[in-house]
């Protein structure tokens, strides 16, 4: 279908702080499908709870901005329970890789046909700028006024070290890359993993925001890497918080079988081996009498 970026705008105005990460992210998703082409009543877009996960309410697909940290299984249990569907999974550090980062794991080892994007802005925005899973050590939050004790999550070698068969990463300082990414993402057929480095202008570090994004992120592509060989991307991942690379770090050469593929094969199987109507009727009939007599 031919489809454009304004298709998938919706009417509400978004109420993000001016200058938030999240509008590039937003015009880079609407990219994304436009290229992609299916069109917005074939897509579900589910999110859990943060400023990030307002996302698919400004979109024109099926939305559903669930429970925090809750995001993944919601998108898992659709994309089963119709799989024909393009299942798009968005939320924040916070609630991806703290309250929800036990969901991580189990969705990347499932492997459904979905696309998880993170926006990934260091803090807890929502709430007003406590320390989040991603927070980089020694940050003074309103939750560590002395600076933070607690080494950071590393969310690319996260979902790299659970098997995850795709993983990117890009920023909106980078539109055009953002939105290749996406795309990207979403064609590849199984789990795909794009972190967005998404900055909070409000509590978010000053010396970490878009113009600074410009100035150090890197193309992986452009550094030669080669995207199918896992042990160079979990190299590149490492330099997480001191590195910005863009790109896709890791993509399966060969796509692992999808959990919603395997589910649909086996129901195919079962139906063959399944008795007609009647004679199960008939079973149950049978059964119940002998209970009674
Ligand atoms: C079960 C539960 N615990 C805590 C909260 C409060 N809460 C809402 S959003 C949020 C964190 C938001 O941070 P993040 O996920 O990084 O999203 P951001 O706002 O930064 O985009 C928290 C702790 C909640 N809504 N539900
Ligand atoms: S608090 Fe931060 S993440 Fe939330 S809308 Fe404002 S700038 Fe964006
Ligand atoms: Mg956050």
């Amino acid at each position: 279908m031919n489809c454009q970026p304004k298709d998938f705008k919706s009417d509400l105005k978004p109420i993000w702080c001016p200058g938030c990460g999240d509008f590039g992210v937003v015009q880079a998703i609407y990219r994304a499908l436009a290229a992609v082409g299916r069109p917005p009543h074939e897509i579900a877009f589910v999110s859990g709870i943060g400023c990030s996960s307002r996302i698919p309410g400004y979109t024109t697909a099926y939305g559903f901005n669930s429970v925090h940290g809750r995001a993944l299984p919601i998108a898992q249990g659709l994309k089963i329970a119709n799989p024909d569907l393009l299942v798009l999974c968005a939320g924040g550090d916070g609630d991806g890789f703290s309250i929800g980062g036990g969901h991580v794991a189990h969705a990347i080892r499932r492997n459904l046909d979905l696309t998880y994007i993170v926006m990934d802005n260091q803090i807890y925005g929502l709430t007003k700028g406590q320390l989040s899973p991603t927070s980089k050590l020694g940050l003074k939050t309103v939750t560590s006024d002395l600076g933070s004790l607690e080494t950071p999550v590393n969310p690319l070698l996260y979902v790299l070290s659970y098997g995850a068969p795709f993983v990117a990463q890009g920023t909106p300082a980078d539109m055009a890359g953002l939105a290749a990414v996406i795309e990207e993402a979403i064609r590849y057929p199984g789990f795909s993993f794009v972190n967005v480095q998404s900055p909070c202008v409000t509590f978010g570090e000053d010396d970490w925001q878009l113009k600074q994004h410009k100035a150090v992120m890197k193309s992986v592509a452009g550094l030669g890497h080669d995207a199918s060989d896992v042990i160079a991307a979990m190299r590149l991942a490492q330099a997480y918080g001191s590195e910005l690379y863009t790109g896709v770090l890791y993509r399966a050469p060969q796509p692992p079988a999808t959990y919603d593929a395997l589910v649909r094969e086996r129901q195919a199987e079962q139906q063959k081996k399944a008795l007609p109507r009647e004679r199960i009727l008939e079973l149950f009939a049978a059964k119940k009498k002998e209970t009674a007599a």
